[in-house]
């Protein structure tokens, strides 16, 4: 695909949170030349330390949104379930054109989203497989380079040309594609097999190699390719499980989100995860043993954190 060019200078971004995924693509906007905002809950400036991927170290100021100026562009890379809420929170500081880009694991009904916005407002989704911790609150490592999709999820307009070249900035290698969900079946296969057991476990990716985990990861990702083709996303389960071993080597020293939240006495994000593919398969009276089985257990442990 030919790269983007913006069709004028640089816009100003605001990023909602201080995740890992949204202070990666803060950094790489900001040192790119995009005026970049952050919507805190509390609002503050961000002195921010970033490494790159070639391990270059940058430091960068990032200054609060001001409630008084009406948002345009808005990157959106918090969890599943905190999206609904975001949203609802920053809709009277949009511009009556804002483009929103959401960004989270796992799958949630974006008819909602879309019922909130004003008839000239954008909604797209990015996936990304761009891997970023946070060291500190205030240092963010980008830890792997993957690439991201992009979907627009609503009528396209003018201004299509910069978002996707903000995005590409932000979180790329990009590819936008115009149906985001086979995407989104692929990445919740990945999700569905490493997040929940990783967390189960408290464990790196990499110790899913194991062939211990075998039977349960194949279990997962043939009840996500079962769910996912009788939904109309076809999904073979042999090139679905290649991928999710892949991504197991790959991140193999990496501690997935889950894990992560489950150790910091977060929500997670299992509803999104194994929750939809629950729901998906009873609605279409398929069963889900394995993904019915995280969804508890995970439930389960985070209940008495
Ligand atoms: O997306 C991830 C996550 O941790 O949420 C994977 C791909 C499993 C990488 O850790």
């Amino acid at each position: 695909m030919a790269p983007y060019t913006p069709t004028q200078p640089a816009l100003s971004w605001s990023i909602v949170g201080r995740g890992a995924i949204g202070l990666l693509a803060g950094a790489r906007l900001q040192l790119a030349g995009y005026p970049i905002k952050l919507w805190l809950k509390t609002p503050e400036e961000l002195l921010l330390t970033f490494t790159d991927i070639q391990h270059q170290e940058q430091r960068l100021l990032m200054l609060p949104q001001q409630t008084d100026l009406p948002i345009r562009q808005l990157l959106v890379p918090v969890k599943a379930y905190d999206v609904d809420n975001a949203i609802t929170q920053i809709l009277p500081h949009l511009a009556d054109h804002a483009q929103l880009v959401i960004s989270h694991n796992g799958i949630i009904p974006f008819q909602p989203l879309l019922d909130k916005l004003k008839p000239e407002q954008g909604l797209w989704f990015l996936s990304t497989s761009q891997a970023a911790y946070k060291a500190t609150p205030e240092h963010v490592i980008h830890s792997g380079a993957g690439m991201s999709f992009l979907a627009k999820l609503t009528a396209e307009s003018n201004s299509d040309a910069d978002i996707i070249a903000a995005m590409t900035t932000a979180l790329g290698p990009l590819s936008v594609v115009a149906d985001i969900y086979p995407i989104l079946w692929q990445k919740l296969a990945i999700n569905a097999a490493i997040n929940p057991l990783t967390a189960i476990e408290n464990c790196q990716n990499g110790q899913l190699a194991s062939p211990y985990y075998q039977p349960q990861i194949e279990a997962l990702v043939s009840e996500v390719c079962q769910v996912a083709t009788a939904s109309g996303f076809p999904m073979d389960v042999a090139s679905s499980l290649a991928k999710v071993y892949q991504v197991i080597t790959a991140t193999a020293n990496n501690f997935s989100s889950m894990q992560q939240d489950v150790q910091a006495g977060r929500q997670t994000e299992i509803d999104a995860i194994c929750g939809y593919v629950c729901q998906q398969a009873a609605q279409l009276q398929i069963a889900a043993p394995a993904n019915q089985q995280m969804l508890l257990q995970i439930k389960a442990i985070t209940a008495v954190i």
